[in-house]
């Protein structure tokens, strides 16, 4: 398909707008849409928040609200429009009875329920639509919506500080945080990211965290997850008295295979473990983690605890070393399964 640099540029746009609904509407994907008429954009809408308006829908509301028709004008989506009726009525009705001439769409909706329907609909209609504009920049934004359409199990990602000689803990002193204010800003906007947080009793024992989201504004916290074989969580724990919900896995679960199907079956999409070297190893171990980050702390433990982690044994978990970014003062290795 050959596409002008102004197609270009208006999906870039949309890709943008939908950047709005990062960490509000799992287990929905985010979606961005822009209105175009005369080489201009009249309107934008994006999938904002799980029961809110779909992303064409607010976009063509936006038109109506600012005076302008949406008749005649072109979508550009950067998902394929639904045409269920869902949490809202579908997408392809909205576009038709606003006159929009053609639909440009960035990714096919692997949703079983919309599979393929939505752009056959609209083409049927009369309307003209291409796909496949930006495909992967717009599969990146949706990727833990895409990898749970595929898998019906939970995108992995894990996040683990080490000290100078990578270690994750200090047995000199009481548990303590080891990285810098700003990282942990960092660490709770990937936390808003993911459905669920994932950590072994151990960490539960030693730390007693809270695991909620609290540097960023949000409306809704990650499910906990404690992987607890032999039930040692303590009866006052802060993460069973706080109110929001905990989830603790018994030995039924130690198969972590079953434990993301479970989690699949609750619409997890992403989660992120952030346990210590044991429940790390196990998933490593398994095969079962795509995104690593590893943070380095410039801070030296007096007696450390062995993370054990290193190139030789993420790239033996099928990761590559893929960006390095840094958050504060520390610097962080993402690694990815490609
Ligand atoms: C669109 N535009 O902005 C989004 C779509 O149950 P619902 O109504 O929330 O629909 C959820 C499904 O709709 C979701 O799984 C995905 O297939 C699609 N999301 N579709 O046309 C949007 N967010
Ligand atoms: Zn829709």
């Amino acid at each position: 398909m050959n596409w002008s640099t102004e197609d270009v540029k208006f999906m870039t746009r949309a890709l943008d707008v939908a950047e709005q609904g990062r960490g509000k509407v799992s287990p929905n994907p985010l979606v961005g849409c822009v209105l175009v008429k005369d080489g201009a954009i009249i309107a934008e809408g994006w999938h904002d928040h799980l029961g809110g308006l779909h992303a064409e829908q607010m976009a063509i509301h936006d038109a109506e609200s600012k005076g302008h028709s949406s008749n005649g004008a072109i979508a550009y989506v950067t998902l394929e429009p639904c045409n269920h009726f869902g949490r809202t009525p579908p997408c392809t009705e909205a576009l038709m009875w606003a006159g929009v001439k053609e639909v440009i769409v960035a990714h096919y909706d692997p949703n079983p329920t919309v599979r393929g329907k939505g752009i056959q609909v609209l083409q049927d209609a009369g309307i003209q639509v291409r796909q496949g504009l930006l495909e992967t920049e717009a599969a990146i934004q949706m990727r833990p919506f895409l990898y749970w359409c595929q898998h019906r199990q939970p995108l992995v990602t894990v996040k683990m500080a080490v000290d100078t000689n990578g270690s994750v803990d200090d047995r000199n002193q009481q548990a303590q945080r080891f990285t810098s204010e700003a990282c942990l800003d960092r660490v709770h906007a990937l936390r808003i990211e993911c459905d669920a947080i994932l950590i072994g009793v151990e960490t539960v024992v030693r730390d007693n965290p809270q695991l909620t989201v609290r540097r960023v504004e949000t409306e809704r916290q990650p499910l906990r997850v404690i992987i607890d074989p032999n039930q040692r969580t303590p009866k006052d724990a802060i993460m069973l008295n706080d109110g929001y919900e905990t989830l603790v896995m018994g030995e039924e679960f130690s198969s972590l295979a079953a434990l993301l199907n479970l989690l699949g079956d609750k619409e997890i999409q992403r989660l992120m473990v952030e346990g210590g070297p044991t429940t790390v190893g196990s998933f490593l171990d398994q095969g079962l983690v795509d995104e690593f980050y590893l943070i380095h702390s410039q801070v030296t433990h007096q007696q450390p605890v062995a993370s054990n982690i290193d190139a030789e044994r993420l790239t033996s978990a099928g990761l590559s070393h893929t960006s390095t970014e840094s958050w504060g003062e520390e610097t962080v290795h993402l690694w990815t399964r490609l």
